[in-house]
């Protein structure tokens, strides 16, 4: 079965976000045929979206999987599911939202996954965390993650602990 490295991108800003993303890496360290290899520093960051939101704590990982595209898609949902999250407002307060930001070279667009995350080359939530553990990384589209994170700098964006890498039972 052939191994791919996938990127997953963390955030949450309800209900002790924190908590809510360090639980749910914990999680996908056990999903079926997937091996957590790396997760980035955790951060804080100035909502992007609707209205008076709190800020979100983001974070990036890095899994070894078998697993097709969709069925780690079915997989990351499982896990939101579990968080309570609730889809409502486009961009909206949401207590945790996993987004696959990259699955190997593939470039996917069907109706449940788009892949690169069609939003990932210019939030720097995204970026700057993916570039803790993968600074090197170029885009299946050809750009480098390093001139992508210059255009969108850092603003309203703190590193505030590291993450430690939850040992496998
Ligand atoms: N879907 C398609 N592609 C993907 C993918 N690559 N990864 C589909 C995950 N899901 C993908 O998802 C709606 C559908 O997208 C899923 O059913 C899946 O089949 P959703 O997360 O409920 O969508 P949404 O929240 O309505 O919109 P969207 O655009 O996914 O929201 P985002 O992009 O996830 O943005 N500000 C800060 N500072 N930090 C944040 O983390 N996050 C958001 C949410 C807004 N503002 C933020 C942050
Ligand atoms: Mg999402």
């Amino acid at each position: 079965m052939s191994c791919v490295t996938a990127y997953i991108g963390l955030g949450s800003n309800l209900e002790a976000p924190d908590q809510q993303v360090l639980f749910a890496i914990e999680q996908i360290a056990e999903i079926d045929q997937t091996e957590l290899i790396a997760a980035s520093r955790l951060y804080r960051s100035d909502p992007v979206g609707p209205g008076d939101q709190p800020d979100y704590i983001n974070a990036v990982v890095a899994v070894k999987t078998s697993l097709r595209p969709l069925l780690l898609l079915d997989a990351m949902q499982v896990i939101e599911q579990d968080h309570g999250r609730v889809r409502h407002i486009r961009w909206g307060a949401r207590t945790l939202d996993l987004d696959m930001l990259l699955y190997g070279e593939d470039i996917i667009e069907n109706e449940r996954l788009i892949v690169p995350h069609k939003e990932m080359h210019w939030r720097n939530f995204v970026l700057r965390p993916l570039a803790d553990i993968a600074p090197e990384l170029v885009l299946p589209t050809g750009q480098s993650l390093k001139k992508l994170l210059q255009t969108s700098g850092e603003k309203g964006l703190s590193a505030i602990a590291d993450i430690p890498l939850p040992q496998p039972a």
